[in-house]
């Protein structure tokens, strides 16, 4: 258990806008964390808006960044983050760095976003499923998949919350001892599944946080929601529930602070995606105030 560590962030950067380091550099720093960012794509701005320019870094790239860091003993972390990853041999060197890591500290936790799409779309080429379903998922120490992610996983379709527990039993034992589904939609509403698997020999221990929607779309939130999920549960690391119950706070607070901007500057917020005001909401993510309540099962 500690307050602090020392996370390695493999995300993309945005110039202008918070998703992907942009959106996870800084709150996990105002938890406390050194965060050492690698940004795996710079573009200007992120790709749902109607254009963008920029460049991506390749996975030699990506090992020689990991290679100039070892050379200098630089290479010790207590957490890896990854995000939204575009090809299978970026993932693939991404798993390389995996390996580097923990053979300098075997202790590495490792917090996988599998980004891959969401409402039954993919955004990312379909030969990346199932690398990350056979290679990433059994390295990776927590998982954070939304519904859809998990139901490439696991192959198996969540339609219930009943579902959606089984989906975590079946991620747990290909690999990671914590799994949060993000948000399951149901009839409306959006429910948070949490499941810890503490013992091999036990039922993991499953709780859920449900979610009202709001009218809105917003961008970066899943990159903000498993950097804050890293923070709190290495602070609290018996109790993802509590993990997750500060994470969803601060997170709604924040969404509720940018609908409001939007709304008061008379722009019609369901017109496009929200860039999230995530300078703003400092004092949420420092300090939130206990909004959200996870129910155990
Ligand atoms: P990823 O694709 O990064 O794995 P994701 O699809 O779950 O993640 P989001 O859908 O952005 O990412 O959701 C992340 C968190 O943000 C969820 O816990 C969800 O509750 C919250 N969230 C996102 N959009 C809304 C919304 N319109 N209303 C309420 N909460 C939202
Ligand atoms: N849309 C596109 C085109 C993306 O590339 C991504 C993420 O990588 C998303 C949406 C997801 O955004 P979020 O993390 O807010 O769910
Ligand atoms: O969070 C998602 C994300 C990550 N990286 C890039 C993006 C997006 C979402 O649009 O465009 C480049």
């Amino acid at each position: 258990p500690s307050n602090t560590g020392r996370v390695l962030s493999i995300q993309s950067h945005t110039v202008q806008g918070y998703v992907g380091n942009k959106s996870a550099v800084f709150p996990l720093q105002l938890l406390g964390y050194d965060v050492d960012p690698i940004n795996s794509v710079q573009f200007s701005n992120h790709t749902g808006y109607p254009t963008f320019k920029g460049q991506v870094l390749n996975g030699q790239q990506l090992l020689d960044l990991i290679e100039g860091l070892e050379a200098n003993n630089l290479l010790y972390y207590t957490h890896l983050l990854t995000g939204y990853i575009g090809s299978v041999s970026f993932l693939k060197s991404v798993l390389e760095v995996v390996d580097k890591l923990r053979s300098i500290n075997p202790n590495l936790t490792y917090v996988c976003d599998p980004v891959m799409g969401d409402e039954g779309k993919l955004y990312v080429p379909e030969d990346l499923v199932s690398v990350y379903r056979e290679k990433v998922v059994p390295v990776a120490s927590m998982l954070t998949p939304n519904q859809f992610e998990a139901e490439l996983l696991t192959k198996l379709r969540i339609g219930s919350e009943t579902d959606g527990r089984k989906a975590c039993k079946i991620l747990h034992a290909a690999g990671p001892s914590k799994v949060v589904i993000t948000s399951i939609n149901i009839d409306g509403n959006l429910l948070l599944i949490g499941s810890h698997q503490k013992d091999k020999e036990q039922a993991p221990e499953q709780f859920k946080i449900v979610i009202p929607r709001i009218p809105a779309y917003f961008t970066g939130t899943g990159d903000l929601m498993t950097a804050l999920l890293l923070g709190w549960s290495n602070k609290y690391p018996d109790n993802l529930d509590k993990a997750a119950e500060l994470a969803v706070s601060s997170l709604q607070a924040l969404l509720q602070r940018t609908l409001n901007a939007y709304t008061s500057a008379g722009f019609d917020s369901k017109s496009s995606s929200l860039e999230i005001r995530l300078i703003q909401s400092q004092d949420d993510i420092r300090q939130p105030k206990l909004t959200f309540k996870a129910h155990k099962y």
